[in-house]
């Protein structure tokens, strides 16, 4: 068949098809109940919400599936460089509305829906999350693929199908527990299983050398086989046609049946064992920025890593027929150390199969990596135990060897016979267990390394990453993080989306968020200011309606809604919040009854999830839920003071909780947050921080000047210095108080918060509550000092919005485009 034949039977099938999809509210209807009836195989006259949200999202996925292939089709033929974006976490949160959004075709589903009798935001709440990742990390990659989509870059992002996401918290008794979030039960619409798209992934067995034209060659002689399959994500652009990939693995077992045990007989046990190689890709790793060398989680490492990499080079190998042109068509992004598995595969690759020779191959390879780290400390870097290594992988180990003593060469030509130095380099770590060093190879064998904020890429050159940073300094960069307003804004916040693109004149600032500047020019105008108070008291009613729900706790409108969600995490000092409301709460029973008048009411709002194996965090859980116990029954107290913990904070509630806050915590010890992104969420939707100048938040400063929100606390430097003379060495009197009153029972389970006070005793506080309460009191007190002024308050939350547009994710993306990855835009035209 000749490419005349092939191409006229596409165009006469095409035109069976009727074309493209038609997107009027009729044709939407008769979709809707085509998969009602046929996909669903449920009865046209009685189907409950959550089929409708599965006939809904089918429909969805149908025009999302034409972008894609249109989308994939012009990428193939332009021939431009691919970036592919390894992470082995995504958090996607809910694709409905997003994608409706993204498509341009809201207004007509929810005609299409009304007409049918159903409400589309009903239906978008039967939605689950995907939760395929931790907490920041994950859910920046999110916000990246948002916008290498809208952009029109030629980008694919590559993970792994957890059939279980992040564990789903639940409370029992101010307790976290947690539970198995196995999302896929009622199937995933927004996945294509592609079952052809099958790669062999191998583990274990042993290395051999053997002849070859008489020259030795190493050869891996696998023990184990697994087989990923493919499963693609479409991902719409805004305002653009484009739709691009998020490809992930799941693990399934191998057809390369065990011979040996079906000949013995043993039938039975060789199925069950084949069915144990599935595991690989059953559970996400719960542990938000701490490692552990654990066997599975390397085989899941090796495991995304190895199909990705295979399905990269047989893209490439379909259009080239030598690997010359690798670097300028294909970038590859390592989004931390967890991918880092990939240098050594691509060498592997190169050398062993294709039989390009190591200087060649090393040549190629190191054109093509760049890492971005999101770590601050050093100890929070990942490492490999070799004994590990070596028996799941062996010949990748002998790579990482040779790759090393290459690199120790080089370095001892460079720095002479330095040991001490050489031995901090080194990508093998000596010592009582010896481990590869992932962050060590990632920057060896990386073109470029980004930190995610200005400050953490001074700590990356003047610390953790000190002695590289002399060695290369050209190497180092930072891409301050960002999120994108397509989620943050137009999904989570109608209300505000629709006022932003009244005053703005323009929906424009969809796709180019620096225009939100021009909200500055409108502060003064008191109907401007009126709109925007009345979108965020609609905003908090939502919420206050969801806390009430939730927890029974009835909250005043009126009261400033204050705002702590995040991982709970002992750096980002969720304590501290408590202690500020504990500290709070004594001045409120102290006081008489008409000082209390003058009171500001505050909301408390704290969620977040702690590491199933981290105690102190989930100790910090449960002395929220003992002091929120006192406090909200407290008849002395009522609406003055109201804490509230959100159980399992996820995507989808902080899209609810966000729009929501008048006020929102970022309260990190200085140093400790590489980036945090949590607050340009708040700060896009018009809330107020009160933060550390810690990560981001020193960015943010710049854009929303200082007297704009509420900064506290010792800065970088002082921290340092505060820790050499062992912390601080008197703390304020309140601190001294409240950490009594916890001690000695106040608020129940005396002999349990025990552990958790000493971590903030005197000498023993490494985080610096202590220090920093006197000034965390006093931004507090600011902070009620300008509520009460609503004109003040309003103004602030709109500059706080207009300095926003630098924190779009979309910057983040042309930044990382133009200087790392040097990709271009590729608009599909059709
Ligand atoms: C961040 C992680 C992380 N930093 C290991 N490190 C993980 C490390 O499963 N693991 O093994 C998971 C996550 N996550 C966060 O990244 C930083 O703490 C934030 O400050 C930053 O904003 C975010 C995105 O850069």
């Amino acid at each position: 068949e000749g490419f005349g034949e092939r191409k006229a039977k596409a165009e006469r099938m095409f035109s069976l098809m009727d074309g493209f999809l038609k997107n009027d509210p009729f044709s939407l209807q008769k979709d809707i109940l085509h998969h009602v009836e046929y996909t669903m195989a449920r009865s046209r006259f009685s189907f409950d919400d959550y089929e409708a949200y599965q006939a809904l999202a089918h429909s969805v996925r149908d025009r999302l599936i034409e972008r894609w292939h249109d989308t994939h089709i012009y990428f193939k033929k332009t021939k431009s460089k691919r970036l592919y974006f390894l992470s082995l976490e995504f958090l996607m949160g809910r694709s409905l509305s997003n994608s409706v959004i993204n498509l341009g075709i809201q207004d007509q589903y929810a005609e299409a829906l009304n007409q049918l009798g159903f409400e589309f935001e009903v239906l978008a709440e039967q939605e689950g999350d995907a939760s395929l990742g931790n907490g920041g990390l994950a859910r920046f990659s999110a916000c990246q693929m948002d916008s290498l989509a809208t952009l029109d870059y030629p980008a694919w992002g590559y993970g792994l199908r957890y059939e279980y996401g992040l564990f789903r918290q639940i409370i029992v008794d101010g307790f976290q527990h947690e539970q198995p979030d196995y999302w896929l039960n009622f199937g995933n619409p927004w996945e294509i299983e592609r079952i052809h798209v099958t790669y062999e992934v191998k583990f274990n067995g042993t290395v051999e050398e053997v002849d070859m034209n008489g020259e030795k060659v190493k050869v891996w002689i696998p023990g184990e086989t697994v087989e990923a399959v493919a499963y693609d994500n479409p991902i719409p652009g805004y305002g653009t046609k484009n739709t691009i990939n998020l490809r992930l693995w799941a693990a399934k077992p191998s057809n390369q049946f065990d011979l040996e045990a079906y000949n013995t007989g043993d039938y039975i046990n060789s199925i069950v064992n084949r069915q144990n190689t599935e595991a690989i890709s059953n559970v996400l790793y719960p542990d938000d920025r701490s490692h552990q060398g654990k066997e599975m989680r390397l085989k899941q490492q090796y495991f995304f890593v190895s199909a990705s990499l295979q399905d990269i080079i047989r893209r490439f190998k379909e259009a080239h027929n030598n690997f010359d042109e690798l670097p300028e068509q294909v970038a590859l992004h390592l989004n931390d150390t967890h991918p880092s598995l990939s240098i050594a595969e691509i060498m592997r690759i190169l050398v062993d199969e294709e039989h390009l020779g190591w200087s060649k191959a090393w040549n190629i390879v190191n054109k093509i990596f760049s890492f971005t780290t999101h770590t601050v400390v050093a100890e929070g870097l990942e490492k490999i135990p070799v004994d590990l290594l070596g028996s799941l992988l062996p010949r990748h180990l002998q790579i990482l060897y040779e790759i090393n003593s290459n690199f120790m060469e080089e370095l001892k030509k460079k720095i002479g016979l330095d040991y001490n130095r050489l031995s901090r380099m080194s990508i093998i770590e000596e010592g009582a267990v010896k481990s590869i060093r992932m962050a060590n190879l990632s920057i060896v064998c990386s073109h470029t390394v980004n930190g995610v904020s200005k400050v953490h890429s001074n700590t990356l050159k003047t610390k953790t990453f000190k002695d590289f940073y002399e060695l290369w300094p050209e190497k180092f960069q930072y891409t301050t993080n960002g999120v994108t307003q397509r989620r943050w804004i137009v999904v989570s916040n109608p209300s505000l989306c629709a006022l932003l693109s009244k005053w703005l004149g323009t929906e424009a600032w969809i796709r180019n968020a620096d225009l939100l500047t021009g909200l500055r020019d409108h502060v003064d105008n008191t109907s401007f200011r009126h709109e925007w108070k009345m979108v965020k008291r609609l905003n908090k009613m939502r919420l206050a309606e969801y806390i009430e729900t939730m927890s029974g706790v009835k909250v005043s409108l009126d009261a400033m809604f204050d705002v702590q969600v995040k991982r709970i995490h002992e750096y980002k000092r969720q304590l501290l919040n408590i202690f500020g409301i504990i500290h709070r709460y004594d001045c409120l029973k102290n006081m008489d009854k008409n000082d209390r008048r003058k009171v500001v009411p505050r909301v408390c709002i704290i969620g977040g999830k702690a590491a199933p194996g981290y105690e102190i965090a989930k100790k910090i859980i449960k002395l929220c839920h003992a002091v929120a116990e006192k406090v909200n029954n407290d008849a002395d107290i009522g609406d003055l003071l109201k804490l509230v913990f959100i159980p399992d904070y996820n995507v989808s509630v902080a899209e609810l909780v966000i729009p929501g806050a008048d006020l929102s915590q970022h309260i990190s010890t200085a140093g400790h947050e590489a980036s945090g992104t949590g607050s340009m969420k708040f700060l896009m939707n018009g809330c107020l921080l009160l933060a550390t100048a810690d990560g981001s938040t020193v960015e943010i400063i710049e854009e929303l000047g200082s007297d704009n929100l509420f900064l506290f606390g010792a800065k970088v430097e002082e921290v340092a210095e505060l820790r050499e003379k062992g912390g601080a060495l008197k703390v304020p009197l309140q601190f001294a108080r409240v950490l009594r009153m916890v001690r000695d029972g106040y608020f129940g389970d005396k002999d349990y918060f025990q552990s958790l006070c000493d971590t903030v005793e005197v000498g023993n506080d490494f985080y610096l509550l202590g220090s920093d309460f006197g000034s965390y009191l006093e931004a507090q007190a600011a902070a009620d000092k300008a509520f009460v002024e609503p004109d003040k308050w309003i103004k602030m939350s709109i500059l706080s919005a207009a300095a926003s547009g630098r924190f779009s994710s979309d910057r983040t993306i042309r930044e990382y485009a133009e200087r790392t990855w040097k990709i271009d835009p590729c608009q599909c035209p059709f």
